[in-house]
């Protein structure tokens, strides 16, 4: 099929709450759309990197840089029967780097691989789950009354596991505070590489509080201290922000830096490299989960279409469009039951994006054409 045409949109969206993380406080998402077009079919991408350079190096700006002028003007009119043939186009997989901006364009042209077949894109990628398991992942708190309250509430709707932001200060007291509180709480914490391994003695004693998992608590760039820590520890390291390859997660377990692993599909590249982690940790027993980046309806789409492979057999950060927005990009939204989001069985990631909805949050727009 001819790629016809590429269409970027800078989107910016209000959170229903402020989320807080060991590294900021966000207020509104921006996140590109990526839509491709060809045999007048339309497929859908998002990239999911934060608008700021603080969780890792990409930010929305950067990933417009790179596709508007690096990837999108050479890429579009080339010929796409496969995956293959987009990660290999020779501006594609020449720009290092980039993993955000590279997904966003890989999620929209796969969507449209998978609806040029009338497929899902679950099913185009192997995935055996007709419904995903769900997890909230709530922000550091005010107080531990706020926090107590907002863990009732998710657990209510039936949410499957709580995974808690931590940061110097507001961990070991905390996470001892919901345990006692809540005995039996399927319970994690993320740490968003805020210690180092001077934070021994504080990780050590998360130990006592089974925890599922510690995610990266150590610098962003490192899988050779965690390899260090994990010996420490009796709680499984998690790793997400170190992992952006097959031969980063190889590395990883090779080194022992972690026992369970985050894949994002952004971090990575795409649904292909989320694949093959997927792959290469079942082929090891290591459990994957799908984390989250506050995706809209589309990115939210193709996360539950990678969470649908057997080997995700944790919950993962994928809650329902309510969580986060008072109007989702998509129509109808994702609306948790049980605890649980259906697998779309619709072509493609099974939701197109209300055009109007859209327009209204665009901030830039460009597009590419032959
Ligand atoms: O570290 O998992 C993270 C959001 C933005 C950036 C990094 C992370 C997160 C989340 C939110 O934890 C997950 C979600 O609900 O989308
Ligand atoms: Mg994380």
């Amino acid at each position: 099929m001819l790629l016809e045409k590429i269409d970027l949109r800078h989107l910016s969206i209000p959170l229903k709450e402020p989320f807080t993380t060991s590294f900021e406080t966000k207020r509104h998402i921006e996140h590109v759309l990526v839509t491709v077009s060809g045999d007048g079919i339309e497929g859908y991408g998002e990239c999911t990197c934060n608008q700021t350079p603080y969780y890792i190096n990409e930010t929305t700006g950067t990933a417009w840089h790179i596709l508007s002028e690096f990837i999108a003007p050479y890429v579009v009119g080339s010929r796409i029967e496969s995956a293959a043939d987009l990660l290999n186009a020779p501006r594609f997989s020449s720009v290092r780097g980039n993993y955000f901006a590279k997904a966003g364009l890989e999620l929209a042209v796969q969507d449209l691989l998978a609806r040029a077949k009338s497929v899902s894109l679950a099913s185009m990628l192997g995935g055996t789950r007709r419904r995903i398991e769900s997890g909230v992942s709530i922000g550091v708190q005010e107080s531990a009354g706020a926090l107590f309250a907002k863990i009732d509430a998710f657990l209510g709707q039936g949410y499957k596991r709580i995974k808690l932001k931590i940061k110097p200060g507001k961990d070991y007291d905390v996470l001892a505070a919901v345990r006692e509180r809540f005995p039996e709480l399927p319970l994690m914490a993320d740490a968003n590489s805020a210690y180092t391994l001077a934070d021994i003695p504080m990780l050590r004693k998360l130990d006592g509080l089974h925890l599922m998992m510690i995610e990266q608590p150590l610098h962003f760039t490192d899988i050779v201290d965690h390899a260090t820590l994990q010996k420490e520890l009796r709680t499984p390291i998690c790793l997400d922000e170190s992992i952006h390859s097959t031969e980063d997660a190889r590395k990883a377990l090779d080194l022992g830096s972690c026992r369970i692993v985050n894949i994002k599909i952004g971090r990575v590249g795409g649904v292909n490299e989320a694949k093959k982690i997927h792959d290469i940790c079942v082929s090891r027993d290591i459990p994957v989960w799908c984390g989250g980046m506050h995706e809209y309806g589309i990115g939210r789409a193709h996360n539950i279409a990678i969470a649908s492979l057997p080997g995700f057999t944790l919950p993962g950060d994928i809650a329902g469009s309510d969580k986060y927005w008072r109007e989702d990009i998509v129509d109808p939204p994702f609306i948790v039951k049980d605890g649980t989001l259906e697998v779309p069985e619709g072509p493609g990631i099974g939701v197109i994006p209300v055009k109007e909805r859209v327009e209204k949050y665009t901030v830039a727009k460009r597009t590419f054409t032959i």
